[in-house]
């Protein structure tokens, strides 16, 4: 079984070699990396070259021109990864938010269900304890707002912690996608229950990244506010027309 987890990554030279570390730790039999750097200027691209070859061809870096955007990144690194024969294709913040010491607990989750997702609101799971009360209550609005809009059956509609079986990314027109930030993980969840796939959700402590910055900004929250509106839209278009 080979899995290919793609990780984008804009300015982050810092967490890259602890977080291939820490997924290569497991031992994992076929597990690849694809790093999908948009030309950062710290040299995360450069960086990732530079451990490809302690890794004898299971870290793959994909360079593109310039910042353009999460979705479209994520885009082309499940292209590649479904090209290259993927069974497994993963989704995963390069920043250590996502715990890397949870990956095998995802990939078995996978066993009882099309999408595994790395949870913080499901029972056990939890963001940065340090997070101010407002941080916390944003994160979790934002995820009840699109859930609710769209009708989505798991608990983390926006993190970005998941796999997915093959056949599954397979069944759902993610490169039709024309969100640009985090609410192309949204947009994935919506199309993955539009086309009746199962969920499992593993619990999961979001912890703050030490390293980098948040790309985070006003421009992607608002794009997110509307767009989840306007998929609700194009879809039941769709589905009716
Ligand atoms: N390739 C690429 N990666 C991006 C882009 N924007 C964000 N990322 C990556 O997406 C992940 C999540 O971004 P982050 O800034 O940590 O978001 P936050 O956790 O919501 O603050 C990180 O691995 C970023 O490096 C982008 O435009 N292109
Ligand atoms: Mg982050």
């Amino acid at each position: 079984m080979k899995i290919i987890q793609v990780i984008p990554t804009y300015n982050e030279a810092q967490n890259i070699p602890v977080l291939i570390r820490a997924l290569f730790s497991h031992g994992i039999p076929n597990h690849h990396i694809l790093i999908v750097d948009d030309n950062s200027p710290d040299g995360t691209g450069q960086v990732a070259e530079s451990l490809a070859s302690d890794y004898d061809g299971r870290l793959s870096v994909l360079h593109r021109q310039g910042k353009k955007g999460l979705g479209k990144a994520y885009i082309q690194g499940f292209r590649y990864a479904l090209d290259q024969g993927a069974d497994v294709i993963g989704m995963m913040d390069a920043d250590l938010s996502h715990p890397p010491d949870q990956f095998p607990v995802l990939l078995d989750a996978l066993d009882r269900a099309d999408v595994a997702i790395g949870s913080r609101y499901c029972p056990g799971g939890s963001v940065d304890r340090e997070w101010p009360a407002w941080r916390k209550g944003l994160s979790w609005f934002g995820n009840a707002y699109a859930r609710t809009i769209l009708g989505l059956p798991i608990r983390d509609a926006t993190g970005a912690y998941r796999l997915w079986r093959r056949s599954a990314l397979e069944a759902i027109p993610f490169e039709g996608s024309r969100s640009n930030g985090y609410v192309f993980v949204v947009e994935l969840a919506y199309l993955a229950t539009l086309a009746g796939l199962s969920f499992a959700e593993v619990p999961i402590y979001f912890a703050e990244r030490t390293k980098g910055d948040s790309k985070m900004s006003l421009r992607i929250q608002i794009e997110a506010a509307f767009r989840v509106w306007q998929l609700r839209g194009i879809y039941k278009k769709k589905s009716s027309g």
